[in-house]
């Protein structure tokens, strides 16, 4: 199975309008690198503007409820991220999970009313430091893999991001061994519960990429692309990523 990489940028709570003006540039470095998809996801205030100077690249969103309307102050649907050009979400991220206090359940389901509308939906999980200290890394990235993510069907893509969450914004990333160990766990357990299309899932690193660390995780098994947060806020942060990539 040939998957292609994917370079998904998560803006978090930064940027403005000002900020679009790097998104050119990055849609330039994706055309030229060819064979590589690119995506950003600003803050929602900026999805409607930055689809409008995308330059092609897709613009999602970092969250999405997992209900279509509602009484539900301060949050926003997949169908409105729709509305407004985004083709992408993210769910699941771990500072949602510790914030917002989202549940695998949450996430799941937030999962299946992205994916119901056709939004490639990227699923986040990962072990904290505590955790991986305690030798449960792997048995906590498995049990928040099956409780978070939903059935396939249609055709929207799912995408799942390994982010340990001591790598997050810290500079510390994850040693090359313990990226292909984790990697090598979600595949198997997505061709455990969806056979051959779970081979066609794309897993995306995430935590600390730049860079100077992409080639090197990129050439692990299993890393079909990365997640990247600081170093997507400009073209000259993730422009070196797109090449890596490439
Ligand atoms: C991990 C990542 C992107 P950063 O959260 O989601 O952020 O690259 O800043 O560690």
């Amino acid at each position: 199975h040939v998957r292609r990489k994917l370079v998904v940028g998560n803006w978090k709570m930064n940027g403005s309008l000002a900020q679009l003006a790097e998104l050119a540039p990055i849609a330039a470095a994706t055309r030229a690198a060819s064979g590589v998809d690119v995506a950003i996801c600003p803050p929602f205030t900026l999805i409607a503007p930055a689809v409008a100077r995308s330059g092609g690249i897709p613009i999602g969103g970092q969250d999405c409820h997992h209900e279509s309307a509602g009484a539900h102050t301060g949050n926003v649907s997949a169908g409105m991220l729709k509305e407004v050009g985004a083709r992408l979400v993210v769910v699941g991220h771990s500072e949602r999970r510790a914030e917002q206090g989202e549940s695998d359940e949450i996430v799941r389901r937030k999962a299946e009313a992205a994916l119901a509308l056709g939004l490639q939906t990227i699923v986040c999980i990962g072990e904290s430091e505590t955790e991986r200290a305690e030798g449960r890394a792997l048995d906590c990235c498995s049990a928040q893999l099956g409780a978070s993510i939903p059935e396939l069907s249609g055709e929207a893509e799912l995408v799942i991001a390994y982010e340990p969450i001591w790598a997050i914004g810290t500079g510390r990333v994850a040693s090359c061994d313990d990226v292909r160990e984790v990697h090598a766990l979600i595949r198997r357990l997505l061709v455990e519960r969806f056979g051959d299309a779970g081979r066609r899932v794309r897993i995306l690193y995430g935590g600390s990429v730049r860079g100077d660390n992409a080639a090197e995780l990129f050439a692990v098994d299993d890393v079909d692309g990365a997640l990247v947060g600081g170093a997507s806020l400009t073209a000259e942060g993730l422009v070196p990523i797109i090449e890596a990539a490439a």
